[in-house]
């Protein structure tokens, strides 16, 4: 499979000599081979944990076997974040570097009365449908937990919007033909732990959750092939829920008609919320159900954590805001730590599962350090909590953000 093909789906094919030199690459930098848990700071201070792998500008390296790589935060100015940007998150070792589309095929089988198999080409045949949607990692943010949450410590960049391309799976479970029983879906992908013993990764979703239009078998992203890393050939695309749905590289969906949630590993041991919002490390609580729709959330992207600013100068304050798929209805913000806050205007409305941009104009009255922030209401008049959320998990972080800032 390492000849040249020059047909268009062929290109973009990463050979396994090259995968084991970034493999390499990543080893010499000396931040590899410890999994998405280990954390960053334990890396030697003088490595600057920045790699470009396969297809992607450089971005910071949160694991390398898995690959976790966080989106660079200059590229959230743009309201699609660009393929090459997008974060990167894989839990087992055993990833695709290669899928050969003359024999790649997704099936749908199980509790169906007519079980598919579809080349790329076939799915391409269907009608497709283009949606605009955040991908945002249940564990987001993590790193900034207290106390600290063992699992990836991603800063703000395990997220990104993108227009997904597709067929509607409702389309393909409608050409299945569910039976009268089935109960959930399952999806699977071509990636493997690298023992029999690690769990697969496989999500599921309820047959009335699966049949929702805007649910897609995304082939493209931003108008191009998916990046192999963010699930080529395709990925489910679950817009309004949390990204651990959105199976990469998806090869198997499987129909069941279980009376019990389906127990596999990612739904039942991972992945959970507890069912009341707060826990604390000594009272964990009891209850906890498979993490679901993302919950408002809203970003200063400029200025920049640090940033020094002249003073008599208007500084113009933009950033994003999204949420689990009610949309944003208003954005604040406040320079001076929350005590007030006046309202942003609003961007293009790129749907209600996309990011929304926010604009604003700030005149810092005097000399000295501020705390801008900003918070977002959805269309259900949800908005964000002033202290974090603490969750054994270190999950759906949305506290409201304090950004530092110098006038000088
Ligand atoms: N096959 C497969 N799909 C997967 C995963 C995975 O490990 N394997 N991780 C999920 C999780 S937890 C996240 S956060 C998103 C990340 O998507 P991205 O890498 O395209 O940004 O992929 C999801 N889909
Ligand atoms: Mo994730």
């Amino acid at each position: 499979m390492d000849q040249p093909d020059d047909r268009p789906d062929f290109r973009i094919r990463l050979t396994r000599r090259q995968w084991l030199r970034w493999g390499t690459v990543a080893g010499i930098a000396g931040i590899a081979s410890k999994g998405c848990s280990r954390r960053i700071e334990e890396a030697p201070a003088e490595v600057e944990p920045y790699l470009r792998f396969p297809g992607k500008v450089a971005m910071r390296v949160i694991s390398d076997r898995a690959p976790c790589l966080e989106t660079p935060w200059r590229y959230y100015r743009e309201d699609l974040t660009p393929n090459e940007a997008f974060f990167v998150r894989w839990h087992l070792q055993a990833i695709p570097t290669a899928v050969d589309l003359r024999t790649w095929r997704l099936r749908v089988g199980g509790h169906v009365n007519k079980p598919l198999e579809l080349s790329l080409d076939d799915l391409k045949k269907m009608k497709a449908t283009s949606i605009v949607a955040v991908n945002q990692c249940s564990g987001n943010s993590r790193s900034y937990f207290e106390p600290r949450v063992p699992g990836g410590q991603w800063g703000h960049g395990a997220m990104g919007n993108a227009r997904w391309t597709g067929v509607p799976l409702c389309d393909l479970l409608k050409r299945a033909d569910l039976k009268a029983k089935a109960k959930q879906v399952t999806f699977d992908g071509l990636d493997e732990g690298p023992l029999p013993s690690v769990p697969d990764f496989i999500k599921a979703l309820d047959v009335p959750h699966a049949l929702q239009p805007e649910v897609l078998v995304a082939y493209e992203m931003n108008g191009k092939p998916l990046p192999m890393l963010n699930g080529f050939p395709v990925r489910l695309v679950v817009p309004g829920y949390f990204a651990t749905y959105w199976v990469k590289a998806l090869t198997t969906i499987n129909v069941l008609d279980l009376d019990h949630p389906f127990d596999g590993f990612w739904m039942q041991k991972a992945y959970l919320l507890p069912d009341k919002a707060n826990e604390s490390p000594h009272a964990l609580s009891k209850n906890v159900a498979p993490i679901g729709r993302m919950v408002v959330r809203s970003f200063l992207v400029r200025p920049e954590a640090d940033e020094r600013l002249p003073l008599g100068k208007p500084v113009a304050l933009d950033g994003i805001a999204f949420d689990g798929g009610e949309g944003i209805k208003q954005v604040q913000f406040s320079a001076d730590g929350g005590s007030s806050w006046s309202d942003a205007k609003l961007g293009d409305d790129l749907g209600k599962f996309s990011f929304r941009r926010w604009r604003a104009e700030w005149t810092p009255p005097q000399r000295g350090s501020y705390a801008l922030q900003v918070r977002a209401v959805n269309g259900a008049g949800q908005t964000q909590p002033t202290e974090p959320i603490w969750n054994r998990g270190g999950y759906a972080q949305n506290v409201v953000e304090t950004v530092r800032v110098h006038v000088v």
